[in-house]
């Protein structure tokens, strides 16, 4: 397979101005027919065409409405090359091809999901469509016609608006769109089925009203009420921040169940994933309905971070995906709690992308070569990404922010640009020199930054001492030094925050007040290799609150004692930085476990730490959502990827035992929480009322723990008593911790009650997946040939095949049970969907973590997937590296 490199982007050497695409779709074949105008970059560019084509029938082409003789032309498995073109300046060029929707399990390109034909082109779909210049810095107007049986499929969509549409003879009919704005290929869409709409309209602030409709199969649009409302929530919310007003008057999302990623979008018609649409009390948590406001405004939001700007080229990906989620997660806090959302985000960012940046598949935010793209929609690109975006407001202010983000959409709406236009447009609306700043896009890796500490009473001066290594990661032995932006605050002993008026750095004494205003929170600019910064009138040694709502993604290691750590988690006014002090004990505390449990000595719980719990839960004047949060311990991957060798059944021991002594010393705190946080009011999904249940969840997860028949009974109430599924889930999930009938049988209530709701039902499966039961490897397999299980449905393998795989001790059971398992899916699964088996895969690639004995059956199981026959480019990519 060829690697594509940053380094060789070349301007292309012909534009497309206008397509128009005709599509006749069949039960046998679909006809695709494409009509572009084409013109070369420079006059007398003499160089052939060479259009991108997968999976394709060619059954003509015309240059200026002349068939191209064979000799005319060259075609591969991959390309069409157009040898002889005109050298005026502007040219037409017709293509027939014939595709099959109906045999495409691989859910790229035109597709069949539940009956209906719908598309998915991002990043590199289109080319299973037509041939075409497959790259997203093509932008043209495109038309779309579409023919199909009227029956079968009464609902025909594209981008943009519907200009035609009538009956055809033989009980078909058409409809033709047109998108007045100029798009890369990659957004292009088409929907073609028997879907019903929820109706809508919003006003924009300019007075444009705009239809909204939401398509889903008429049996689930009752489902579909939170979508509507989120999309609304989003369009209003990207005009008060960012003054962005939607620029069409019909906005389409339609929502189905066989999808690769999450959501799509492609300009005016939205494809999403149906899980991250459907909701409804009974079937959906606080977490989907969470998950789906964030990605309807996601996908909403790109429609100028992404569509109206896009990207040059696929390296350029973070351009759009890290600024978008920047802007979902931004989006997330003003409609709930900022906290919360921060918390979220940050254990996602360290449990997925810290692990991913420091394994064989560590690459950087603008990655500098690819096999696949598909493979580089990672955490890396998304999150990491958001977190660099999110440093440029940290450095800039909201309000340099929002100037720079101003000046972008000013500078480049219409156009395919680069993380530097960004950058530039950051620095250029701000006079602001961010100097090195650029090197978060090319260097892969975690920066680590050590703080030392040192107070002089003498000179009341107090003394931070940075320091930072990025380590190596592939094809990047040494690094440069990272601009790191460290919020920080100083509290005095009665844990009120120090006014900080100056601060002395590189010989200079720089002052941090605001008009005259005290400020309690500054950004320190942490440049070089190590730097010391000295704060002065000091009476007394301040507690440092560091990195303040992680101001960086950035592992910090610093000289705090644990009094510290314990007076941050009762005082500091960062409410992030309070549960991160919780956290940093908890981390701590688990690391010394462990080391006593591979040492055989017997585990003992500090009573402090047991303490510290105590009063948390027991105080009433915090917020329950912090409560929640900091008494839920940090997640065993977490632990592990701090070790120098992981130990899945160490880690695991250590987490139990500590969850199990808790709920055992603090039976009545837990009682209590349960309940105290029962309620009779109907559902509603809102910030008191998801603490509520979140907290009144946990407690009741830490008693079922003791598997004490007193708390399954308790469990087993609340979950007949529930009336959502936040609440009845969490019961179920309480029970299934413990091996036994209780838990046999309520899984199998939980099965009946919903095995007509699949997206109710991949909940169940992943349940099960998870568990850690021992040699659950079994049951997973057994599941496999469950008739709701179906390996061509991507939601069901993340349920069923990515759970089993987030579980430490079946995972990496030592016999090699559930390596060999993966191993074996893999294979079968590349055959169907190439990009679903690579996220799959992507599971081995920590294999050199592990123990000798896990090391080598998880190699011995990458060498069996590489030493398949008809491997996909997409599971080769990932298996190599991993292997390299
Ligand atoms: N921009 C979208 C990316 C996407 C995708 C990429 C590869 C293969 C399938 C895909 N489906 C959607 C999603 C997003 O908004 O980030
Ligand atoms: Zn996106």
């Amino acid at each position: 397979p060829k690697e594509i490199f940053l380094k060789d982007y070349k301007l292309p050497d012909y534009y497309f101005q206008t397509v128009k695409l005709n599509f006749s779709l069949g039960e046998e074949k679909t006809i695709v027919c494409s009509e572009i105008t084409v013109f070369p970059r420079e006059e007398g560019i003499a160089s052939p065409l060479v259009l991108d084509g997968q999976d394709l029938k060619l059954l003509s082409i015309k240059v200026n409405g002349k068939e191209l003789k064979v000799e005319e032309y060259h075609l591969d498995s991959r390309h069409l090359t157009l040898l002889s073109l005109p050298r005026s300046t502007k040219f037409t060029l017709e293509i027939v091809t014939e595709i099959y929707p109906q045999n495409n399990t691989s859910l790229e390109g035109l597709y069949k999901s539940s009956g209906n034909f719908c598309t998915q082109c991002e990043a590199e779909g289109f080319r299973k469509i037509t041939f075409y210049q497959d790259r997203p810095d093509i932008m043209a107007i495109y038309t779309c016609r579409i023919e199909a049986d009227k029956t079968l499929y009464p609902v025909l969509l594209s981008n943009g608006n519907l200009i035609e549409k009538g009956d055809l003879e033989g009980g078909r009919h058409y409809a033709v769109w047109e998108d007045p704005f100029k798009k890369p290929c990659y957004l292009f869409a088409l929907v073609a089925g028997q879907l019903e709409s929820r109706d809508d309209t919003f006003i924009t602030r300019s007075g444009r009203k705009v239809s909204l409709r939401i398509w889903t199969p008429a049996q689930d649009l009752a489902k579909t009420a939170h979508a509507m409302y989120s999309l609304k929530a989003a369009m209003k919310w990207d005009e008060d921040v960012f003054g962005l007003e939607y620029d069409l008057d019909l906005f389409n999302i339609v929502a189905v169940p066989d999808f690769n990623m999450g959501a799509m979008e492609n300009k005016s018609l939205n494809i999403f994933n149906s899980k991250l649409v459907l909701a409804s009390p009974e079937t959906a948590s606080d977490a989907d309905y969470a998950a789906i406001l964030g990605v309807i405004g996601h996908e909403y939001f790109h429609n100028w971070t992404g569509n109206r700007v896009t990207c040059r080229d696929w390296f350029q990906l973070s351009l759009k995906e890290g600024l978008t989620v920047f802007r979902d997660q931004e989006f997330s806090s003003d409609m709930g709690s900022r906290t919360v959302k921060r918390i979220a985000d940050v254990s996602k960012l360290r449990s997925y992308q810290f692990p991913q940046d420091a394994g064989p598949m560590a690459h950087p935010v603008r990655p500098h070569s690819y096999i696949k793209m598909d493979n580089f929609y990672t955490v890396t690109v998304y999150e990491k990404g958001a977190e660099v975006v999110r440093m440029y407001k940290t450095l800039l202010g909201s309000h340099g922010f929002r100037k720079g983000m101003d000046l972008y959409f000013k500078r480049h709406d219409g156009q395919a640009v680069t993380c530097e236009d960004f950058f530039a447009a950051m620095c250029d609306a701000n006079d602001a020199n961010l100097s090195n700043f650029l090197s978060w896009y090319s260097q892969a890796g975690t920066p680590l930054v050590k703080v030392t500490s040192s107070y002089n009473a003498e000179a009341r001066s107090y003394s931070l001492k940075f320091s930072q290594v990025v380590p190596p990661t592939r094809g990047q032995p040494v690094k440069e030094p990272m601009f790191i932006p460290v919020a920080l605050g100083l509290l005095d002993s009665n844990g009120k925050d120090i006014p900080l008026s100056s601060v002395y750095h590189d010989g200079m004494l720089k002052s941090i007040e605001k008009n005259g205003e005290p400020i309690y929170t500054t950004v320190l600019q942490v440049k070089k290799k190590e730097e010391e910064f000295v704060f002065s009138d000091l009476s007394e040694r301040p507690v440092p609150s560091l990195l303040r709502g992680f101001s960086a993604p950035v592992r910090l290691d610093s000289d705090l004692t644990d009094s510290d750590l314990f007076f941050l988690l009762a005082h500091d006014s960062d409410e992030f930085n309070r549960w991160e002090a919780g956290q940093v004990l908890a981390r701590k505390l688990m690391l010394s476990l462990v080391a006593d449990y591979q040492q055989n000595k017997p585990l003992v719980l500090n009573p402090k730490f047991v303490l510290g719990i105590k009063s948390i839960l027991s105080d009433s004047s915090l917020d329950k959502e912090f409560i929640a949060k900091a008494i839920t311990l940090p997640g065993e991957g977490e632990i592990m990827d701090l070790m120098e060798v992981a130990d899945p059944d160490a880690v695991h021991a250590v987490r139990s035992f500590i969850r199990k002594q808790l709920a055992a010393e603090l039976k009545a705190e837990f009682l209590k929480t349960v309940q105290n946080n029962r309620s009779s009011e109907a559902y509603v999904f809102n910030h008191s009322s998801m603490v509520r249940r979140a907290l009144k969840n946990v407690a009741l997860a830490y008693l079922a723990s003791l598997e004490d028949m007193e708390f399954t009974e308790l469990a087993l109430h609340e979950y007949r008593s529930a009336t959502n599924m936040t609440e009845q889930f969490a019961a179920l999930a309480a029970i299934a911790q413990n091996p036994g009938k209780t838990r046999d049988d309520v899984l199998a209530d939980f099965y009946s009650k919903w095995e007509h709701d699949y997206l109710v039902v991949n909940k169940w499966f992943a349940l099960q997946a998870m568990s850690d039961i021992h040699g659950n490897v079994e049951n997973v397999r057994n599941l496999l040939k469950h008739p709701a299980f179906d390996l061509r449905n991507p939601n069901k393998v993340y349920s069923l095949i990515g759970g089993f795989c987030g579980s430490p001790v079946n995972f990496h059971a030592k016999d090699g049970s559930g390596y060999k398992f993966l191993g074996e899916v893999v294979v079968q699964l590349d055959k169907l969907n190439p990009q679903v088996a690579s996220r799959m895969v992507s599971a081995f690639s920590r294999w050199r973590r592990y123990d000798e004995t896990r090391q080598k059956l998880a190699k011995g199981q990458l060498e069996m997937i590489l030493s398949t026959n008809g491997l996909s480019e997409n599971v080769f990519e990932i298996a190599s590296k991993s292997l390299a």
